[in-house]
């Protein structure tokens, strides 16, 4: 399916002035169009040294042009690159003559969409490209290298084939009602089935690390007042961000700082106490405390150690955030610092002395998956955790059907859903709507 017969132009390089600006053409009419503004056209993919004309004949600049044949190119249309000099005033000369010659402006996104639509890249491959650029740390970039060549989409399409071959048997077994029994109950569908939940927890793993590289490991710190939140934001981050009083409820707003913990971006979200009774300021607070932890990747839970150990949080935590107790202030107590005995979700420490700081770091970055972020790691987004969150919603759901009611059938539907919803991720099912949302996001020219 080539929908994409029109012909787009935008720059590919940024706004403002640099020593080369690109100006990317792309679609049937690219051919014609460099013909007009170079006279002929240049052998493909070879840099040619050439005047670059407007419409009307008149020199516009000069530079390098590139030629790309469909579908040999990036997006899998015709595609012009012109080189020119870097100003807005040069881009935008080119971009009006390849306006006057037929082409309109690209959308935001639409060079990569055109990729995906004349299947160069499937959808997690074109969100990578963004990623890519967009990508915040070394490791993010490299990550988001590998999502680009297509390590993430491997690993999806290798667990779709699994639930097909799966599929496969049950829906044989369906056809066959006299021995459907024996079927359902060989050791072979069972073999089958274990590999497919272990694929898929190995999966949601490693999507789970590829969205912290890609979007940063969000830690929310939650407590009693005058708990010590602040100060540990402050000894964590090593700056004196929040401000530290012995008077309760002096933090009435969300205070966000980054670190870095060997190269994984952690974001550090302090928040207003939780207690009863607050004034107005102080209320609102508490609600932009709620919903800082509505968005935790983890929640520290603060304690003042010289206190009794509070066992509920008393708010709701995100599935898939682990809490930590740090019981503080231990300098007041004569505890010893660091994990506590029996509980490696409990750490003890002092934000006035800095002991114990070195455990809460230790367990930040196993929290943060830092442990498994080995070399094939990919990015994801929270879109791609979200549809493998529902594809394992559904194979489990047809294996329940399974063993509680031997239902092939059901687990036969579920597996379909669940191949289904895998299939969002690479673009393998798509709609208008989700792509309109993805690429909405892009910019111009990319
Ligand atoms: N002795 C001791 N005092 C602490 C410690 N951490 C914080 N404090 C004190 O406890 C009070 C409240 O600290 P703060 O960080 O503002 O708590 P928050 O309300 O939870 O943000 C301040 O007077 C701090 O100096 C600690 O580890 N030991
Ligand atoms: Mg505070």
């Amino acid at each position: 399916m080539k929908d994409t017969t029109d012909t787009i132009v935008a720059p590919a390089t940024p706004p403002g002035i640099g020593g080369v600006g690109v100006v990317r053409i792309s679609g049937d009419a690219a051919e014609a169009i460099a013909r007009r503004m170079l006279g002929s056209l240049p052998e493909p993919r070879t840099a040619t040294y050439r005047t670059f004309r407007g419409a009307g004949g008149e020199q516009l600049d000069a530079g390098l042009a590139l030629y790309f044949p469909a579908p040999a190119s990036f997006t899998g249309d015709s595609v012009l690159e012109l080189h020119g000099h870097g100003g807005p005033v040069v881009m935008s000369l080119l971009v009006d003559a390849a306006v006057a010659l037929g082409a309109r402006l690209a959308e935001p996104g639409e060079f990569t969409k055109r990729a995906f639509l004349n299947d160069k890249l499937d959808l997690a491959q074109a969100e990578a490209v963004a990623d890519l650029i967009g990508s915040g740390t070394a490791q993010a970039a490299r990550a988001a290298l590998r999502s680009l060549s297509g390590a993430f989409s491997r690993s999806v399409d290798a667990l779709a084939e699994q639930l097909v071959r799966l599929r496969m048997h049950v829906e044989a077994a369906i056809d066959f009602p006299e021995e459907e029994i024996d079927f359902l109950s060989d050791d072979a569908l069972h073999e089958r089935l274990r590999q497919c939940a272990d694929a898929f927890d190995e999966l949601t793993k490693q999507a789970r690390i590829g969205r912290v590289l890609r979007d940063g490991f969000r830690v929310v710190i939650v407590g009693k007042p005058n708990a010590g939140k602040s100060s540990l934001l402050n000894l964590l981050s090593g700056e004196e961000t929040a401000i530290v009083t012995e008077v309760a409820g002096t933090t009435r707003d969300v205070l966000r700082e980054q670190i870095n913990i060997d190269g994984l971006a952690v974001e550090l979200v302090d928040t207003a106490g939780l207690r009863d009774n607050p004034d107005r300021i102080e209320a609102e607070g508490i609600r932009r405390a709620r919903e800082a932890l509505t968005t935790a990747d983890a929640v520290l839970w603060i304690q003042d150690a010289t206190q009794p150990r509070e066992t509920d949080i008393g708010e709701p935590v995100p599935a898939g955030a682990q809490i930590t107790v740090v019981r503080n202030k231990i300098d007041l107590t004569d505890e010893r610092a660091g994990v506590a005995a029996a509980d490696e979700a409990c750490i003890k420490l002092s934000a006035k002395s800095g002991a114990g700081i070195s455990a809460l770091q230790e367990r930040l970055r196993q929290l943060a998956g830092y442990k498994n972020l080995g070399e094939g790691a990919f990015t994801a987004r929270k879109r791609h955790i979200d549809a493998l969150n529902r594809a394992a919603g559904h194979f489990s759901a047809g294996q329940k059907a399974l063993a509680e009611s031997r239902a092939g059938e059901l687990l036969a539907e579920e597996l379909r859903l669940a191949q289904e919803a895998l299939g969002e991720i690479t673009g393998a099912v798509s709609s208008d709507d989700l792509l309109g949302r993805i690429f909405a996001d892009f910019c111009i020219g990319k």
